[in-house]
């Protein structure tokens, strides 16, 4: 059996944090570590510096019990789970900086029988280069193998869905990639301790792999959908009604188009893929442009709407990448906003419930932040970015007077079609 007594998570982000509570909630001491001291501070006071359903009682108890303790500092542990940020430079290259570095940071601290975990979105071949990497500084050391110095690493990548994550944390099936079958199972048994659904173990390159699956097949479906709308639009079709009708067929899910794909994964992960092997992602690159396209054809369109009423006031509705979420990494919300507020400035209102102040970079341009009944108040066109439910309340008589662009499709009635 797997002994753990102790669990290190290095990131308290948005999965490293739930992570470390779900775990420490199992009684299992766990030590969250972030080299950000404002997020250490929050953390050990038991908030929460993300917005997430649940997770500010369960961070608190797990706190105030003293199963989850926070610090800026490696210490010995049983287990280590890596989940730092993966993000993609200028040229759509993965960027492993943190990963690399965080493992550095707890090479000093490991000792034999420990389990290393990555679950941060990565390149394939990365958990084989990261124990290569512990080996080279700590040649006391050996990976997967039965001798008694042996550690053990292995990927398992998270696949939550922000605004699920404690439900999804323990539920969801896992991919537990071992670089040894060994370690495929040590890993295996770790996550038994915690999660419900299945924890099927396979090698780390396929773990690698299979991650960048999920967020590229959903990219690349979302393509369609956004493509389709572009064709539609040609056609004076309205896409919703017809994605309705076609997913009455038995073998057909057409997903929803929208503004553009945001976030801090989709966006984002099949580049690891395109980046590898470019001769052959190409239905995945061109998913990649079709989507980031479709935000240059929102921002095109709402422009020519803006100025065919050169004394309206536009309200922007929605910020985030997507509805009901406060997070605004890679939104083609936000990235329409500033657009926008840069060509029409204190014509620009923008409303995002989820959030409690502008983002500067749209203060700067003269751009205001109001609440929807202000703005269906004073404007005169509703730019609708973000499905969030405030805006699916408006009903149809408090918006009749606006032009709308929809380009989630919950304002239909009334709005010129996507
Ligand atoms: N979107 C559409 N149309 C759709 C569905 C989504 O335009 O029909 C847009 C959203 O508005 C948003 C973006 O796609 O801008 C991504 O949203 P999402 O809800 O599809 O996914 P994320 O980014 O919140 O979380 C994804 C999930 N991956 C998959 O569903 C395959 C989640 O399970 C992963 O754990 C997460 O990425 C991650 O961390 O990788």
């Amino acid at each position: 059996m797997l002994d753990v007594q102790k669990v290190s998570v290095i990131g308290l982000g948005y999965i490293g944090l739930p992570t470390a509570a779900v775990i420490a909630s199992r009684g299992i001491k766990v030590l969250g570590i972030d080299t950000n001291p404002d997020i250490v501070k929050t953390v050990g006071s038991g908030s929460i510096h993300i917005a997430e359903p649940d997770l500010d009682g369960l961070v608190q108890k797990v706190v105030s019990n003293g199963s989850l303790v926070v610090g800026t500092e490696p210490e010995p542990a049983d287990v280590f789970i890596i989940a730092v940020p993966t993000p993609i430079d200028h040229a759509n290259r993965p960027d492993l900086t943190c990963v690399m570095a965080a493992v550095e940071r707890i090479t000093g601290v490991l000792a034999p029988g420990n389990l290393v975990i990555l679950e941060s979105t990565s390149p394939i071949g990365t958990t084989e280069r990261i124990s290569k990497k512990i080996v080279e500084t700590r040649p006391d050391l050996t990976v997967g193998t039965a001798n008694g110095s042996s550690i053990f690493v292995a990927y398992c990548p998270e696949r939550v869905l922000p605004g699920r994550i404690l439900t999804e944390l323990v539920n969801n099936d896992r991919c537990i990639g071992g670089v040894t079958a060994l370690c495929a199972r040590k890993a295996q048994r770790f996550y038994k301790m915690f999660v419900r659904g299945a924890c099927v173990a396979t090698t780390a390159r396929t773990a690698e792999l299979v991650k960048l699956t999920e967020n590229a097949y959903r990219d690349t479906n979302i393509a369609f959908a956004n493509e389709l709308s572009l064709i539609c639009d040609r056609y004076e079709i309205n896409v919703w009604e017809a994605i309705d009708l076609a997913n009455r067929h038995p073998r057909v899910n057409v997903l929803r188009p929208g503004p553009g794909v945001g976030g801090h994964c989709i966006a984002v992960d099949p580049w690891f893929i395109i980046d590898a092997v470019p001769d052959l992602a190409r239905v995945m690159r061109t998913s990649r442009e079709v989507n980031n396209h479709k935000t240059e054809t929102v921002i095109e369109r709402a422009a020519a709407l803006i100025d065919d009423h050169p004394y309206a006031n536009v309200a922007c509705c929605g910020l985030a990448f997507k509805a009901n979420v406060d997070d605004l990494r890679e939104s083609p919300a936000l990235e329409i906003a500033i657009h926008l507020a840069e060509k029409y400035g204190s014509r620009i209102k923008v409303v995002e419930p989820n959030i409690r102040s502008l983002p500067p970079v749209l203060a700067n341009h003269g751009a205001e932040r109001m609440g929807i009944d202000e703005a269906l108040r004073t404007c005169e066109i509703a730019i609708l970015l973000v499905d969030h439910d405030e805006f699916k309340m408006v009903p149809l008589a408090e918006r009749r007077h606006l032009d709308v662009i929809d380009t989630r499709g919950i304002w239909q009635d009334m709005s010129v079609r996507f």
